[in-house]
């Protein structure tokens, strides 16, 4: 496809694909049900989408037959390839850990000596054996890592882990991490030279940071006596000062504020203890700072 457009590679089937077109969503794109194909323009933004193995997202960015690309840490920093990392995206995250038998042990990362480790991530793995000076065979398998030890073609495996319990249904245990993974925005050396692609980034760059600040803040409601307010703005940890706005009752107003969507739990009970009531957190869309 000749024409103008950004160019973004996305996984096409796995674990990165469905937050990845949601994310594409949040920022506004009108994005087709992509199916089966392998190129989509989206219809209100000039951003055509590839579809492509994770594996190739790298070189294909890099080569400059995508401008950008969205893949795991993992993936990126097992290759050597020319990109810039612009935009770490919050989702995809799992660890590349040491795991061993569970009737093992493995005290101290020194105990990896002379050991054989099975790993689909090769260079990941030595990078780490070199900086801590360890002297292992690494056995490389392209997948199943996990039965490895079983088949006795290895001692101890490097491979990701995100809830564990791949580990378990293997009678595996996590020991060490090697490397901490998330889904990253990924560019190429040609795009800055390209006025127009990179006018089309900015304008994505801008959407994208609203989208992935929204999903991390909520908007918070809430009614307080007008003698709480000032225990109360103490304990809201609001970006700006929160909006006062009077009610009916003039003993009474309502407070508005956006927070971290984390710190909810942790302020609501000393709000209602405040004098806070009628508690109430929304989503938020989009937010421009
Ligand atoms: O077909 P294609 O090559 O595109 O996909 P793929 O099968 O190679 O990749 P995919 O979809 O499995 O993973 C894409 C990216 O998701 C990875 O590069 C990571 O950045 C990220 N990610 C996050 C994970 C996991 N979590 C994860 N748990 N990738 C793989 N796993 C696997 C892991 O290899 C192990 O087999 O899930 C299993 C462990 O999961 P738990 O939850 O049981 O611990
Ligand atoms: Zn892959």
């Amino acid at each position: 496809m000749l024409n103008g457009n950004l160019k973004l590679a996305l996984q096409k089937r796995g674990r990165l694909t469905d937050k990845s077109l949601q994310l594409l969503r949040n920022c506004g794109l009108d994005i087709e049900d992509y199916s089966e194909r392998l190129i989509i323009t989206t219809r209100n933004f000039e951003l055509d989408i590839l579809f492509l193995r994770d594996d190739d997202i790298p070189e294909y960015v890099s080569d400059g037959v995508a401008d950008i690309g969205i893949v795991g840490e993992d993936v990126l920093y097992e290759r050597n390839v020319e990109v810039d990392v612009i935009r770490k995206l919050g989702y995809g995250k799992c660890n590349l850990s040491l795991a061993i038998p569970e009737n093992k042990t493995l005290n101290s990362i020194s105990e990896l000596n002379g050991k054989r480790i099975a790993t689909s991530y090769p260079n990941l793995l030595k990078k780490f054996l070199d900086e801590n000076n360890i002297k292992a065979t690494i056995v490389e398998i392209s997948g199943s890592v996990e039965i490895a030890p079983s088949l006795g073609v290895a001692d101890v495996i490097c491979d990701l882990v995100s809830t564990g319990n791949t580990l378990k249904l293997n009678k595996l245990k996590k020991s060490f991490d090697v490397f901490s993974s998330e889904a990253v925005l990924i560019k190429n050396k040609f795009i800055d030279k390209d006025e127009n692609k990179s006018l089309l980034l900015n304008n994505l760059l801008v959407r994208i940071d609203s989208a992935l600040t929204a999903k991390t803040s909520k908007y918070l409601m809430m009614n307080a006596p007008k003698l709480a307010l000032e225990e109360i703005e103490k304990i809201i940890p609001s970006l700006k000062s929160p909006t006062i706005l009077p009610l009916a009752d003039p003993t009474m107003v309502a407070v508005h504020a956006v927070i971290p969507a984390e710190q909810f739990w942790e302020i609501y009970q000393k709000l209602k203890n405040a004098g806070a009531s009628g508690i109430l957190l929304l989503p938020i869309e989009n937010m421009i700072l």
